[in-house]
């Protein structure tokens, strides 16, 4: 059994860090607050229990996917690393490890998170179900630049559950940009991507009956609560999810109830009105076109685009168009 850790950023920046954001959102005529904050521990959890609602048909659309998909592909790879970004509890990451022992090509494992301690579980499971894997969990924010460990090629970098789509297009390609800089001639790239579809079944996602979408959203003020001692009452906020139809994308929002003024100390007093919203994520459904531009923005050719029957979820593989900047 092996493991490495690339860990990088001490807490004392990471603090600085997310009061910087906070105040920076908190004084946009349109509050938001970065999502990558909603994910704590507890946050972590809240996501995992998401997956596994009827309503949220993501994860398993992708899932199906994966099954389907990835032993072909990985059989011709033959990736000796994987690097995924956001990896989460990499429940569905199984899938493409268990290819890779199969093709006896697995080598290395590199999840990179920000949510460090959950990564940290998810990894020790994964070393007990792979002991031949070396498994380098890598904790930082992936929409800085990236720093990797050395790790053998080819690599198959993933880039799941449609995690991009929290991001604005620019800071999408900013992203895609990043992965294509560390690329090798042949490596992979996979990105799962929620597709457009009926607005009724993409908006009931984001709204469970069971209420664990709203626990998530106000999770995020239950992390500002504690990491910099703010004030904000979680019962004074409704969660808000809807659809944008001509941006294609879910906006989450958490709704003031009523006039109220949430004190954050070294930030000061932030008045809200009745109504007024803070929008804590977004989340794009996109085309093959829509990706295509992404990709191409961002220096990658789109090889392959993979949908199920179904044509909730897809599949883009591709490659760094321009080849290594900064990786020889
Ligand atoms: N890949 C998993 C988890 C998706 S949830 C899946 O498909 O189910 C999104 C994951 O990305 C979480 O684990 C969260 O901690 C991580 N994340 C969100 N923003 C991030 C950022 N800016 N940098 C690194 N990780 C981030
Ligand atoms: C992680 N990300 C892709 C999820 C999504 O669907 O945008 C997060 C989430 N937010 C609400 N439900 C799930």
């Amino acid at each position: 059994m092996s493991e490495r850790s690339n860990g990088t950023s001490s807490a004392g920046v990471q603090r600085e860090q997310l009061l910087r954001d906070v105040a920076r959102g908190l004084a946009m005529p349109q509050k938001e607050l970065d999502p990558k904050y909603f994910y704590d521990e507890r946050g972590s959890a809240l996501f995992e229990l998401i997956t596994e609602l009827p309503e949220y048909y993501l994860t398993r659309a992708e899932r199906k996917l994966l099954e389907s998909e990835i032993p072909g592909f990985i059989g011709q790879l033959q990736p000796r690393s994987l690097v995924e970004l956001g990896a989460g509890s990499a429940s569905k990451t199984r899938v493409i490890l268990d290819a890779m022992v199969h093709a006896g090509s697995a080598a290395q494992y590199v999840p990179l998170d920000v949510s460090s301690e959950f990564l940290e579980e998810s990894a020790r499971g994964l070393r007990e179900s792979y002991p031949g894997l070396e498994v380098i969990t890598a904790i930082g924010d992936f929409s800085q630049k990236l720093t990797l460990p050395d790790i053998e090629g080819p690599t198959l970098f993933a880039f799941l559950g449609s995690t991009i789509g929290n991001f604005e297009d620019d800071a999408a390609v900013t992203i895609l940009a990043n992965i294509a800089s560390q690329m090798r001639p042949d490596d992979r790239f996979l990105l799962g991507a929620d597709l457009r579809k009926d607005v009724a079944t993409i908006e009931a996602a984001y709204n469970d009956e069971a209420g664990v979408t709203a626990e998530f959203n106000l999770n995020v003020l239950r992390v500002l609560n504690r990491e910099l001692g703010a004030d904000f009452d979680l019962a004074a906020f409704r969660h808000r999810a809807i659809y944008d139809r001509d941006r294609h994308r879910i906006e989450m929002h958490l709704d003031s109830i009523d006039d109220q003024v949430v004190s954050i100390p070294q930030i000061g007093e932030i008045p809200l009105s009745q109504g007024e919203s803070i929008r804590t994520e977004l989340s794009s459904k996109y085309d093959r076109a829509a990706i295509g531009s992404l990709f191409r923005r961002a220096g990658l050719c789109l090889d392959d685009w993979i949908t199920g029957a179904d044509g909730l979820f897809a599949l883009a593989v591709g490659g760094a168009s321009r080849g290594p900047d900064s990786r020889p």
